[in-house]
């Protein structure tokens, strides 16, 4: 990269800069040209002949085919069942192309036919109602723009050695989308609930019958039938032809290919939230119900995988996310953690959303060790690796959100690191 601004003084450790040179723009990168007018470019070959005929749908430019999810060897078991992820450190932006957002299917992707699917909304409510997805399309839809985190994403970091891989691989079961629908208050209104009913539980249509309980003021909050994704019907992958969503809550809950919604006085007690996604603790007992997922960032660029090139100015970014609203603050260290600078976060600031930040960082060749921490707007710190560990069992792996350090070598290499 070249060195255009060698004037900004740095703001912390080992060459980080002030983040304003983003927030005006320019990295002075460009390369300068030797010829004295752009004009003397030669024509490419593509620019001699017609480019290719129109197509009903679009598709990534045959230089991006790098660009997928990773981890899509089955698992033991049914070939459905398992997860792929989000290739975060090829992503910029805070949306997940939906062809990219991860999945995690306990059984497979159920063949849905829209027109034979029904979601009925029973139990404790004056009148159970069903609807199809026609019924469900003639509501007002709700936009959210929101991330889905698995409450099993970075799990591996619990481990005692630290697992090597990129920052999808070891992050990347965290995608955000617009996510439209139908708000489930309103439904519920329409079925009226009885005043018992403090809970529902909500199952799905595939063949595990993913079953989750959730507390009514939640869905009373924010809740919805998502029926679209990016602006298009929903993924087969991703639910489709319609799941529950709920804002900023562990991504297990938001059951997919929806098919029942039942009112009750309290929690169901199921398979899936019982012996999965409950945080043991090293005295044996166990936590149930971490909805909300905590405050967390994680650099993408560069990561491993993404080598650094010459010493020289580098853009530093990364996603930051909470489950309990905006994210206020992020702050970047290269000197793993002894000094710290603010972010530039990007202007889209939504909450229970990812949120891109960058900054710039002068690498000077040697050693470093990048680190990110965000701040939410309840003030919530994401805390480091060990306030995560402390207190936690060894094979007890869901929430993990401590802070992500990357090592730099003088190669310009990156690699997971406890640090
Ligand atoms: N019916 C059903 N819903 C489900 C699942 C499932 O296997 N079946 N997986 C859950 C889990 S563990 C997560 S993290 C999210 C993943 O949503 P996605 O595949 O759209 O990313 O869906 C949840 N909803
Ligand atoms: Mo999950």
């Amino acid at each position: 990269m070249t060195e255009t601004k060698p004037d900004l003084p740095p703001v912390a450790g080992n060459g980080l800069l002030d983040r304003r040179l983003f927030l005006q723009g320019g990295a002075g990168a460009g390369v300068v040209l030797m010829t004295a007018r752009a004009s003397a470019q030669e024509r490419d070959p593509w620019m001699k002949m017609p480019g290719a005929a129109l197509s009903e749908s679009g598709a990534p430019s045959l230089f991006e085919e790098h660009v997928k999810r990773v981890n899509v060897a089955p698992r033991i078991g049914t070939t459905g069942s398992g997860s792929s992820r989000t290739p975060l450190e090829y992503l910029d932006g805070i949306i997940t192309p939906s062809r990219l957002h991860f999945e995690r299917h306990h059984s497979g992707i159920p063949a849905i036919d829209p027109g034979k699917h029904r979601l009925v909304i029973h139990g404790l409510v004056d009148r159970a109602l069903a609807f199809d997805i026609e019924s469900l399309a003639r509501y007002p839809t709700v936009s959210r723009i929101q991330f889905l985190e698995c409450s099993g994403n970075s799990g591996g970091m619990v481990a005692a050695q630290p697992m090597q891989g990129s920052a999808s691989q070891i992050h990347g079961l965290v995608s955000a989308s617009e996510w439209g629908g139908v708000s489930l208050r309103e439904l519920l209104d329409e079925a009226g609930v009885k005043p018992e009913a403090k809970w529902l539980i909500a199952d799905g249509a595939d063949a595990a019958t993913m079953s989750r309980s959730v507390p009514l003021d939640k869905v009373l909050d924010d809740a919805i039938i998502a029926l679209y994704q990016n602006g298009e019907r929903l993924r087969p992958s991703n639910g489709y032809p319609m799941r529950l969503f709920l804002p900023g809550w562990e991504g297990n809950m938001s059951v997919k290919w929806l098919r029942s919604i039942r009112l009750t006085e309290g929690p169901s007690m199921t398979k899936d939230e019982t012996s999965k996604y409950s945080d043991l603790a090293d005295t044996g007992i166990a936590t149930l119900f971490s909805f909300p997922m905590g405050v967390k960032s994680v650099i993408t660029s560069p990561s491993p995988g993404l080598a650094l090139g010459p010493p020289g100015l580098y853009q530093v970014s990364g996603i930051a996310w909470s489950g309990a609203g905006k994210i206020r603050r992020v702050e970047v260290s290269a000197d793993g953690g002894k000094s710290w600078a603010d972010a530039a976060l990007d202007r889209h600031v939504l909450p229970k959303c990812l949120t891109r930040f960058r900054t710039a960082w002068r690498w000077d060749g040697g050693p470093a060790v990048l680190k990110s921490r965000a701040t939410d707007e309840s003030g919530a710190v994401q805390p480091t690796r060990d306030v995560v560990m402390a207190g936690r069992a060894s094979n007890s792996f869901y929430h993990y959100n401590g802070i992500q350090a990357w090592a730099v070598s003088e190669e310009g290499h990156l690699n997971n690191v406890y640090a």
